[in-house]
């Protein structure tokens, strides 16, 4: 079946093959399959070299989010979720009204709680720290995923501690991986246009190398369908590949589509159907060394998470409770994100692949 594939590859016939041989692409590569509108071919190349990787299984977890706040020194353009400190539809969470909402999921089976907000700018490494410290005394067995690159930058530095020293505080508090975000776009120029004020692209790369060297896995994304060319999210990729080379530390790759609703970039249209799947396509054929690739259901739509896992996503993220912000207020048409096991167990399997639910390492907890 794939030789067939392979044969009407047109074009793209070459690179068709190396994806058959196990081949890396190169950046040229990469380029082209993004040039090509071919989706149906896109789809095959991904879904042969998903199933090398985790065959049928698409991976779920039970989790849900905590923003501490959506007050940021920061000012991303496309960030529709920043508020100043005075404004009316700010908040700021102190510790016992975060542990109030742990408390609310005692008992029920959750696995990772996923910690991401703003950059406040009086919040230090401690107060973090403190925070996970106490969240395990409510909920002992769960994993921690917290803070972008962008938010350790700031509270490590805030707190007078180098990179490495302040991640080895935090993983003594008791931190057990890092999310994602904070990634954007690599590229300088672009960086500079739509956030230019936050860490910068090589930091971001040293801070989750750190992590990895001190024994935290992370994520790793890109925020894509703005003003950035085919080239910028290959260069982008590649930054990612050649560090994965280097540690092996990222577990998953998120793609997270530019949704434009109230933000300074709004502008600026959002990309289509067809473009989001090309796009996980593209990631899952170029980042041949990250394991799993999210299609990150409360920003895209059930549908379209649904969509994606053809095009070689096999992780839906969690089951989230109605815990986040930042995508309902971007204009995701998920308003209030929740999804029970069972509702993540039919998306999975009436897609035609198989429900596994996980921790946050990727161990298996139940195959369905
Ligand atoms: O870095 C902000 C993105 C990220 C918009 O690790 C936007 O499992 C689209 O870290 N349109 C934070 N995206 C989210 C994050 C995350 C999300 C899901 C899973 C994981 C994980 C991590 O949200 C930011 C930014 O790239 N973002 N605004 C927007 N308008
Ligand atoms: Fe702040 Fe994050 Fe929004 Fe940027 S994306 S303004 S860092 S909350």
């Amino acid at each position: 079946m794939i030789e067939t594939v392979i044969d009407n590859a047109g074009n793209l016939k070459q690179v068709a093959i190396k994806i058959y041989e196990g081949k890396r692409l190169t950046f040229e590569d990469g380029v082209s399959l993004y040039k090509s509108d071919n989706l149906s071919l896109l789809a095959s190349l991904a879904l042969f070299r998903k199933n090398r990787i985790s065959g049928k299984k698409v991976f779920f977890n039970r989790n849900f989010h905590i923003e501490p706040t959506n007050i940021c020194v920061f000012g991303c353009k496309f960030c529709s979720y920043r508020r100043k400190k005075d404004d009316r539809d700010a908040w700021d969470f102190d510790i016992p009204e975060m542990l109030n909402i742990c408390e609310r999921y005692v008992g029920q089976s959750i696995t990772e709680v996923h910690i991401v907000g703003g950059v406040h700018p009086r919040r230090d490494l401690h107060f973090y720290g403190e925070l996970v410290q106490k969240i395990k005394t409510v909920l002992p067995d769960v994993h921690i995923k917290g803070f972008t690159a962008v938010e350790l930058d700031y509270m490590i530095r805030n707190a007078g501690y180098d990179i490495a020293q302040g991640l080895k505080i935090l993983k003594d508090y008791g931190l057990d991986s890092i999310p994602g975000g904070g990634a954007e776009i690599f590229d300088e120029t672009v960086r500079r246009k739509i956030c230019g004020d936050k860490a910068p692209s090589q930091l971001w790369l040293r801070i989750h190398e750190a992590a990895h060297n001190a024994g935290l896995p992370s994520n790793a994304s890109m925020l894509y369908g703005h003003i950035e060319t085919y080239e910028h999210r290959i260069d982008h990729l590649e930054r990612l590949r050649r560090l994965q080379d280097k540690t092996g530390g990222f577990n998953a790759f998120i793609p997270l589509k530019y949704k434009n609703a109230n933000n300074s970039m709004s502008n600026i249209g959002e990309i289509n159907a067809a473009e989001v799947l090309k796009n996980f396509a593209v990631c899952r054929l170029y980042l041949d060394n990250i394991p799993h690739i999210k299609s990150y259901w409360p920003m895209l739509g059930k549908n379209t998470a649904q969509l994606a896992l053809s095009f070689g996503a096999d992780d839906v993220d969690g089951t989230i409770d109605d815990s986040t912000k930042i995508y309902s207020m971007a204009g995701s048409e998920e308003t209030s994100p929740s999804m029970t096991v069972s509702e993540m167990i039919k998306l999975v399997s009436s897609a035609g692949f198989t429900p596994v639910e996980r921790d946050s390492l990727y161990n298996e907890i139940k195959i369905y």
